[in-house]
């Protein structure tokens, strides 16, 4: 045994910054760009083993990771909660960083709420689970609970990539696959939202659905809600505007949908000098839904004032915001006081899924099903084995630590791409001014409205 007992000790770490393709996907920050960027970090151990994990892209991102490499390198892997300590005691908060969150949905701010190093936890993670031969979710709270996890159809409005040719946006009208083939194309109608439902209901099996809001007008994208249900009468239907509406139309729309709904997101934000936790706390009395956040109680302190408040029912606690220990803790607490535990997701490659796989795995009670943007990226996997979705759930990787194996040559092609793009940080402004020219980001009007 070494001086460190008996764990492998780091011998290498490498950030590798990545880029994949995206379709037009409409949101209250305006549309997607057609590619989005990710950081991927590779430990290497005295074992011979390979640990990985995947968080947001950016150079800011990817400048965090790569400064704590000297706090990683050189310790043993049995340590990691050691090791993440000494990376938030060196952290310095960002000058920028002014702790406002994304309780505006102001992309600019995600930067903020992303914590780059629990992409070296997961990466631990990983190395730990092979050295002691248990998978990454018997690792967390009290170990495995399930071995597949629900997840939720994401429907987006998708804009017509044609009217902005000139970012070249992936085509993939050739395709032979009717996912594939349908998710670059123009949506932007109840009838279309259907049809998006129903062909992930034929691909990936999905019972329960969430809209992706703000976007057109509140009266119109409640259409769509409707025309869902009718279609899936037994499905669970969520819609999230990013607390686009004010209070007062989120009653208005929400009230009459309470037989149709089955929750709510972040129907509304910050007005007239309350916070969003207190807007929504309001909400909350007037509406007999349950409410879903990922913008108000994205961190300890955020969350200890919303359950102050009543703000919310369901918090989700995506990994990449709280890590991989504090999401399991907060839906354990979640869990002990009859709350629910969730995950929010924004684009991700592979590794993330195995990570919300392995993460939903070890949430203990009836978590909602988890969100994930991986159907719209389907098919550029950087894994040799990456998880599937089948029949609505997600498969939890049988294999040690995090389960997954890095394919180095698709990682490879992945950062050429990366390589390439003008800018790595997520604009979703550029591509929004093709469809309305000098379109300005504003947190209370849909992006299409102007
Ligand atoms: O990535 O466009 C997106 C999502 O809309 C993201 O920005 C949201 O934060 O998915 C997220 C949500 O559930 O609010
Ligand atoms: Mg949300």
């Amino acid at each position: 045994m070494s001086e460190y007992g008996s764990t492998p000790i780091v011998k290498s770490m490498k950030v590798v910054p990545v880029a994949g393709y995206d379709s037009m996907l409409m949101t209250l920050s305006g549309a997607h760009a057609p590619f989005f960027t990710r950081n991927i970090v590779i430990l290497e151990d005295s074992a011979g083993h390979q640990g990985i994990g995947e968080i947001h892209g950016g150079d800011y991102t990817c400048e965090a990771l790569r400064a704590c490499e000297s706090l990683v390198v050189g310790q043993p892997v049995g340590k990691y909660r050691g090791i993440l300590d000494s990376i938030h005691k060196h952290t310095k908060r960002a000058k920028e960083d002014d702790g406002e969150g994304i309780q505006s949905l102001d992309i600019s701010k995600l930067k903020f709420v992303v914590k780059a190093e629990w992409a070296i936890e997961c990466a631990l993670l990983d190395l730990l689970g092979q050295a002691l031969g248990l998978q990454m979710c018997d690792l967390l709270g009290d170990g495995k609970q399930r071995d597949k996890v629900e997840t939720l159809g994401y429907l987006f409005y998708v804009s017509d990539k044609n009217k902005a040719a000139k970012l070249n946006y992936l085509d993939e009208s050739s395709s032979s696959d009717s996912w594939f083939k349908m998710r670059r194309n123009e949506m932007l109608t109840p009838e279309k939202i259907v049809e998006q439902a129903q062909c992930l209901h034929e691909k990936y099996g999905f019972r329960n659905f969430k809209l992706k809001g703000g976007v057109l007008d509140g009266h119109e994208e409640m259409k769509a809600v409707c025309a869902l249900k009718k279609a899936f009468p037994n499905g669970r239907i969520n819609i999230d505007p990013n607390g686009a509406w004010s209070l007062s139309e989120a009653i208005e729309l929400c009230k009459p949908l309470e037989n149709v709904l089955t929750y709510i997101e972040d129907p509304c934000g910050p007005e007239a000098g309350y916070s969003s936790r207190e807007i929504m706390a309001e909400f909350k009395n007037a509406v007999k839904l349950p409410v879903a956040t990922n913008m108000i109680a994205t961190d300890w302190r955020q969350f200890y004032h919303s359950a102050a408040l009543k703000s919310v029912d369901i918090v989700l606690a995506d990994p990449h915001f709280w890590g991989f220990g504090g999401s399991i803790r907060i839906a354990q607490l979640l869990n002990d006081w009859g709350l629910t535990w969730g995950s929010h997701s924004n684009n991700h490659f592979d590794i993330t899924l195995a990570a919300f796989a392995q993460v939903g795995a070890a949430a203990p009670g009836k978590p909602t099903a988890l969100d994930t943007h991986w159907i719209w990226q389907d098919g550029q996997n950087l894994l040799d084995d990456a998880p599937r979705i089948v029949d609505g759930y997600l498969e939890v990787p049988e294999k040690f630590g995090l389960g997954v194996t890095l394919n180095m040559k698709k990682l490879e092609e992945a950062n050429a791409l990366y390589n390439k793009l003008p800018s790595h940080d997520r604009n979703d402004a550029e591509a929004m001014q093709y469809l309305i020219p000098n379109w300005k980001f504003d947190s209370k009007k849909p992006c299409l409205v102007r």
